[in-house]
């Protein structure tokens, strides 16, 4: 598709644009490549055959349903503490290249006996990946000229450009542990339990997620509360089917922060927004699976003007073929937000973070210093 020059400046704009990315499920950012591989050395030893899925996996538009079924696809194709580690340490790669300063990755910790895989230790080899992209990852960031505009004069011609080959700063990536909608009261317990005793290791919180056909909440229950009696975050996916009983009781909870809210009645609306519970928004996600008729039509419009705290997500970019990039871009061009705009929505994104204060503090200088150079260029 050809982009007119003033989007193209936009498109690079939001390439750039120092992000906070909290809502994205590990094998829901897979790339496609490594699936159709995956699937490749499945079908030569004949556990698979190749052409009855590469078109599930090529497949970009997919509805709610299909999605869980991809899901389940995937995690046979994942059984392996090696691909685990793999995907990743390619997740953060893919995740660093589109200029993501902080990552809340999770995932839901897996329990294979026959591959001797168990919840513990599928989050050891999620931690190795990670592991292995935290030395100081380069970021290409939008405000890499920043040492030489702070350094130099106004005479300085066209710093962006010489600026494009500078390396600064870094990503720093924490992890959710999921609860599947599928698992038991104990099954839960288990993955908060896990959570709480590694949090030393980067795992800052917990998610509730899964088909949201599945499951009661009341099963979840426990384990949440559990976590909350901790000081434990919780983030729970909210409302992505219409469910108006579970709806209330989330809100009642109060969680940390709440993903999707697409389907919430006139009175949980009101809540929500008294709540100033953050959402996590996945414009791309609920315009593909339907959740949300249009783009023009996302209630991410009628939060950003109540001023309630959003975030801007990804959910599954290798399912949904998008970037955290691509969905800045297509807030700004279908709500008509400028860049300075999008990059407060980014930094304001740091106070919903479960990092610690440590942490948080030292993204705010970040992208106090984007700001700056963001006016120098103006
Ligand atoms: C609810 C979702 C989801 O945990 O194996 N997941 N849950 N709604 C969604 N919207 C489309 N997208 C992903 O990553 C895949 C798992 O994340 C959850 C599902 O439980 C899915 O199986 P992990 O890394």
């Amino acid at each position: 598709m050809m982009l007119e020059a003033g989007e193209e400046r936009l498109v690079r704009a939001c390439q750039r644009l120092p992000k906070v990315e909290l809502h994205a499920h590990l094998n829901g950012c897979i790339r496609p490549s490594l699936l159709l591989e995956l699937a490749e050395e499945r079908d030569i030893v004949g556990q698979l055959s190749l052409s009855d899925f590469k078109d599930v996996i090529l497949k970009e538009d997919r509805s709610l349903e299909e999605c869980f079924k991809l899901f389940a696809l995937i995690h046979i194709l994942t059984t392996d503490h090696g691909i685990i580690t793999r995907i990743t340490k390619e997740v953060i790669e893919d995740f660093a290249s589109e200029s993501v300063v902080y990552l809340e990755l999770r995932t839901t910790p897996k329990h294979n006996e026959k591959v001797g895989m168990s919840k513990r230790s599928y989050v050891e080899a999620v931690l190795a990946g990670i592991r292995a992209t935290d030395a100081a990852f380069p970021l290409e960031s939008f405000f890499a000229c920043e040492e030489k505009i702070c350094a130099s004069s106004a005479t300085m011609e066209t710093p962006n450009h010489r600026c494009d080959e500078k390396k600064i700063g870094r990503i720093h990536v924490r992890l959710l542990l999921s609860i599947d909608r599928r698992e038991s009261v104990e099954g839960a317990m288990e993955t908060v339990r896990l959570a709480w005793e590694m949090r030393h290791l980067g795992i800052v919180g917990i998610d509730l997620s899964g088909d949201p056909c599945i499951g009661d909440w009341k099963t979840f229950l426990p384990a949440l509360t559990w976590a909350k009696e901790q000081g434990f975050p919780v983030a729970l996916h909210c409302a992505e089917v219409p469910n108006p009983t579970e709806v209330e009781a989330m809100l009642a909870f109060r969680p940390d922060r709440l993903g999707h809210v697409c389907f919430l009645e006139d009175s949980e609306w009101s809540k929500l927004l008294t709540s100033g519970i953050p959402v996590e928004v996945c414009l791309t996600s609920n315009i593909r699976t339907n959740r949300v008729q249009s783009i023009e039509v996302h209630h991410f419009s009628a939060l950003y003007n109540a001023n309630h705290p959003v975030v801007i997500c990804t959910d599954d970019p290798g399912i949904f073929s998008t970037t955290i990039s691509r969905e800045y871009f297509l807030i700004a061009s279908h709500f008509g937000l400028k860049v300075p705009e999008l990059l407060h929505l980014s930094k304001k994104a740091i106070d919903f973070t479960f990092a610690d204060e440590k942490l948080k503090k030292t993204l705010l200088r970040l992208f106090d210093q984007a700001e700056y150079v963001l006016d120098c260029n103006l």
